[in-house]
């Protein structure tokens, strides 16, 4: 029998486990992630043919290592490697719900959105351009509400399609401003072919040591190149210091929150037909 495995991720209160329940009803137990206290939800159900684990991960807004629920996560969906991920948004609540979107992207994980609480939306009279939002976020968007049993069986369809890589989406990059941009395919490069490298994402470890992870730059004090990343990394300190009068920690900050505003001015209405207004 084929079988998936599924990962739940997405803010706190955005409807993730009211779609664990939906989606797995009586089949559940509850245990904990290794070594923490942190609960780990995992069900199980029948569809098509598979035989499909759905995990639900603590609600997190970020991929920061300052929380256990956020280090599990992470270490979660690295080491263990879920099949899909789906990421969970309330629809009404995008623009704070898009950045662990935007860190999702980074990790170049195999994931979908779930648009939850699309009833929600639509009573509100918020318009939402599906086809543009996939386009940017560089994954399927399936409209659902866990609460009304809406949209479950083609989230499903998706979760399977894309545990399949029958998918015709192309993933997209978050690129940031040019000169750390720059930084980051510095040190991506010198950490590509790196063999302790393992499960890593060059890319995504290049962004968290310019963001000055401590667990990322733990990891990556122990490969050989090291000396010559963290010439790099000196480099981006002083030209963001230059430049911006900032830390690249600040400006990749920064450029998370303008792609959100880019998203949001494009792809989403408020009611009356404002578009959504920087902030
Ligand atoms: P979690 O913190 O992400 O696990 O969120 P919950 O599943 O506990 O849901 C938070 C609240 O939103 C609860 O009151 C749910 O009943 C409600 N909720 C969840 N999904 C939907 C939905 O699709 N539509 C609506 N209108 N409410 C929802
Ligand atoms: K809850």
């Amino acid at each position: 029998q084929r079988t998936i495995t599924v990962a739940l991720a997405g803010n706190p209160n955005c409807g993730k486990s009211s779609l664990f329940n939906a989606l797995t009803g009586s089949h559940q137990k509850v245990g904990n992630f290794s070594g923490v206290t942190v609960e780990k939800y995992e069900g199980y159900l029948e569809y098509k043919g598979y035989h499909i684990t759905v995990v639900d991960l603590p609600g997190i807004y970020s991929l920061t290592p300052y929380s256990p629920e956020e280090i599990v996560t992470r270490e979660y969906l690295i080491k263990e490697r879920p099949d899909v991920v789906v990421n969970v948004l309330e629809g009404s609540n995008l623009e704070r719900n898009l950045l662990l979107t935007t860190q999702l992207m980074e990790l170049e994980v195999d994931f979908l959105v779930a648009l939850n609480m699309i009833d929600e939306v639509e009573e509100k009279g918020i318009t939402i351009e599906i086809k543009q939002l996939q386009k940017l976020l560089g994954c399927h968007i399936v409209p659902t509400s866990a609460k009304k049993g809406r949209g479950l069986d083609s989230l499903l369809d998706h979760i399977i399609r894309l545990s399949r890589k029958d998918i015709e989406i192309h993933k997209n990059k978050l690129f940031f401003r040019p000169e750390l941009e720059a930084s980051v395919e510095k040190i991506t490069t010198l950490l590509t072919h790196q063999k302790e490298l393992g499960e890593f994402n060059a890319r995504w470890l290049a962004i968290k040591l310019l963001e000055n992870d401590r667990e990322v730059y733990h990891e990556v004090q122990q490969y050989p190149v090291w000396l010559k990343v963290e010439l790099a990394l000196q480099d981006a300190l002083r030209e963001a210091e230059r430049l911006h009068d900032s830390e690249p920690e600040m400006l990749i900050t920064e450029d998370r929150h303008a792609f959100i505003r880019g998203a949001m001015q494009e792809c989403v209405r408020q009611p009356g037909g404002v578009k959504a207004t920087p902030t």
